[in-house]
């Protein structure tokens, strides 16, 4: 698209998302609980907006970025991992930003790791000097190799890194881990490592100059609402009176909680919206302590 077109005042605006893939649910999830409906379309790449004037476009994640500097989709949710390889190739080749993460989303955690073989030790980054480094992510390798004054041969492969070493093209290798169970299927083992990556919202650095702005704001309301809530859960109970220091104690993560008085003035009612896990464990710490008739209840929508 030329840079007439991307600069072309817009009355809706576009999402990319991954079409299918690790981080299509939870995103087209995510985008769901903001209030966001499409109408399917036949070819299943483009989704136009019912319930907003927000539509989504189904690519690979490693398009995302490009689509967003070319000004094709205003938005995308994408892999901290790929966002950040563009954003520092673009940089080591010149290229003025044109994206940068919006929000953190939560979800696709993984880590971006130095891993070697399992039955060699690791004294730190110097021991890479010299050595050939596999990866599909070179330009944030080149990055941190820099940042440890390590000098290291780069080997580029598009796929089936944890492979190399066994096949004599790298000492070692710089991928994706989760569990690390494919680290450890190939005889590997995580060193050190290169980032945290999880999905993010990306963005323009620029500021949008037309009604995108306003939807994009009320987008991220949304989102932010649902994510501050993702893990949230109000509490109801009733304490006496004496027991409240103790029992509130118990509740960091809450919100300072709303109270009345029951029973004349010695039993009190409250109710919490606590941020953490609420496990039964903690209920039962929060019954020693002297809370009663506790009950939790999920939160769908909140907005501050
Ligand atoms: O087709 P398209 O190009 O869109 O998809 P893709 O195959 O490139 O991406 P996909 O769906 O595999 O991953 C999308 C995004 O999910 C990545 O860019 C990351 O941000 C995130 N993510 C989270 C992961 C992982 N966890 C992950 N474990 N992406 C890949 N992996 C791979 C990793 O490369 C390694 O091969 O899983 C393997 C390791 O997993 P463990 O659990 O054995 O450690
Ligand atoms: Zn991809």
């Amino acid at each position: 698209m030329s840079p007439a077109a991307s600069a072309a005042v817009r009355d809706r605006l576009r999402i990319a998302i991954q079409k299918s893939g690790r981080l299509s649910e939870p995103a087209r999830a995510l985008l769901s609980s903001a209030g966001l409906s499409w109408r399917e379309s036949r070819d299943r790449l483009f989704c136009y907006g019912e319930s907003l004037p927000v539509d989504l476009l189904l690519v690979r994640d490693d398009d995302i970025p490009s689509l967003i500097a070319e000004g094709v989709c205003d938005l995308g949710i994408v892999g901290r991992n790929v966002l950040n390889e563009e954003i520092d190739g673009r940089s080591a080749s010149g290229q003025p930003a044109a994206f940068r993460e919006w929000r953190a989303l939560g979800f696709g955690g993984c880590k971006l790791s130095v891993a070697v073989p399992e039955g060699g030790d690791w004294r730190g980054a110097q021991q890479l000097t010299g050595k050939r480094i596999a990866t599909t992510y070179p330009n944030q390798l080149r990055t941190w190799l820099r940042a440890q004054q390590v000098e290291a041969d780069i080997v580029v492969l598009n796929g089936s890194v944890e492979i190399a070493p066994r096949l004599g093209q790298a000492d070692a290798i710089c991928d994706l881990v989760s569990s690390g169970a494919t680290l450890a299927a190939n005889q590997l083992k995580a060193v050190q490592d290169v980032m945290l990556s999880e999905a993010v919202l990306a963005g323009p650095v620029q500021p949008f100059g037309d009604v995108r702005a306003e939807l994009a704001d009320l987008l991220l309301r949304r989102m932010d609402g649902v994510l501050r809530i993702r893990d949230s859960k109000l509490l109801l109970f009733q304490t006496a009176r004496d027991s409240l220091p103790q029992v509130l104690q118990l509740l960091p993560d809450a919100e300072p909680p709303t109270m009345c008085a029951v029973d004349g003035a010695d039993t009190l009612a409250l109710q919490a919206l606590c941020h953490g896990a609420m496990t039964w464990q903690r209920l039962e710490d929060l019954k020693r302590a002297g809370a009663r008739g506790l009950m939790v209840l999920p939160v769908e929508r909140m907005l501050a």
